[in-house]
């Protein structure tokens, strides 16, 4: 169980990453918000409290591993790993610019702490799988996780992998899946339902639990629970595409946003005011 003062820690670690999330986006005027900022208390949880990595050594052999492969979300990812001392956070400031180590989608041969390149969506979980495996083989005992959106769920790949990995449970794979209910061009219900997406994992073999993606605590105890169990484990996020920043939560269309620089200066001011509770 968290502690009051840890469950402090990484509310407040979650909120710094949206905010820098939100100024790195701002300098750029465009980019994708929506899966960014849905997958905030995840990364605040894994990076906060759960994952054993090294800043300093970021390609440690037996470090815990993360595959984002809904690469597009890497905004929220870099502000993560410059809060958390990879690599300086000036450099937030050249995202997807021109020779910049932070590419709109995550490339492990430019970003510190990236491990896994990422954005042609339905391949991040076939390379966990592949990663979990080879961890195993060489007798480790550290986690792979990977972050899959609900949209990308539509991917054919992505079932292959499901079914694989019930049939040969892999206890150090744990499988994410931010089901903001929305993907690119609308609500993911309306272009292909995959419906009760907990129970068609566990279907294929999985351990399969589903918690509230935007609080810290269930997030955590899901996370113990799987890294307790002996199947591949799957963690359903219920979140909001968008969460956090004002004119993109609740719009159909907010995957991939332009706006104006004083729209930018608005939503931080409004994420400021808010309590951290
Ligand atoms: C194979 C592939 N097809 C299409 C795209 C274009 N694309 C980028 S993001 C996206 C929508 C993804 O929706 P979802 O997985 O729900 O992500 P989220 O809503 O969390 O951002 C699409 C279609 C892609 N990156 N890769």
């Amino acid at each position: 169980m968290l502690t009051e003062e840890k469950k402090k820690e990484i509310k407040k670690f979650a909120k710094s990453i949206r905010l820098e999330t939100m100024k790195e986006l701002g300098n750029l005027g465009f980019g994708h918000i929506g899966g960014s900022m849905s997958i905030v208390e995840l990364l605040a949880v894994l990076y906060g409290e759960v994952m054993n990595v090294d800043p300093k050594n970021p390609k440690m052999e037996d470090r815990d591993w993360l595959v984002v492969s809904k690469g597009h979300s890497g905004p929220a990812v870099y502000a993560t790993l410059a809060l958390k001392g990879f690599f300086d956070k000036e450099l937030l400031k050249t995202l997807n610019k021109g020779g910049t180590d932070l590419p709109s989608h995550c490339d492990r041969n430019h970003t510190p702490g990236i491990d896994m390149s990422t954005g042609s969506l339905g391949q991040g979980i076939s390379m966990a799988l592949g990663i979990a495996m080879g961890n195993a083989l060489d007798k480790r005992d550290n986690f792979v996780y990977a972050i899959l959106g609900d949209g990308e769920c539509q991917e054919g790949q992505v079932w292959e992998a499901f079914l694989y990995a019930g049939n040969h449970p892999m206890k150090n794979l744990i499988v994410f899946v931010d089901n903001n209910k929305q993907q690119l061009d609308g609500y993911t219900d309306d272009i292909n339902s995959i419906g009760d997406i907990r129970t068609k994992i566990e279907d294929f073999g999985w351990f399969s639990q589903e918690v509230d993606g935007h609080n810290v605590e269930q997030i955590y105890e899901a996370i113990k629970r799987a890294q307790s169990s002996d199947k591949s484990s799957a963690i359903v996020l219920d979140t909001i595409k968008g969460k956090g920043c004002s004119f993109a939560e609740g719009v159909e269309l907010n995957h991939h946003m332009k706006f104006k620089k004083e729209q930018m200066d608005e939503a931080i001011e409004v994420l400021l005011k808010e309590g951290d509770e």
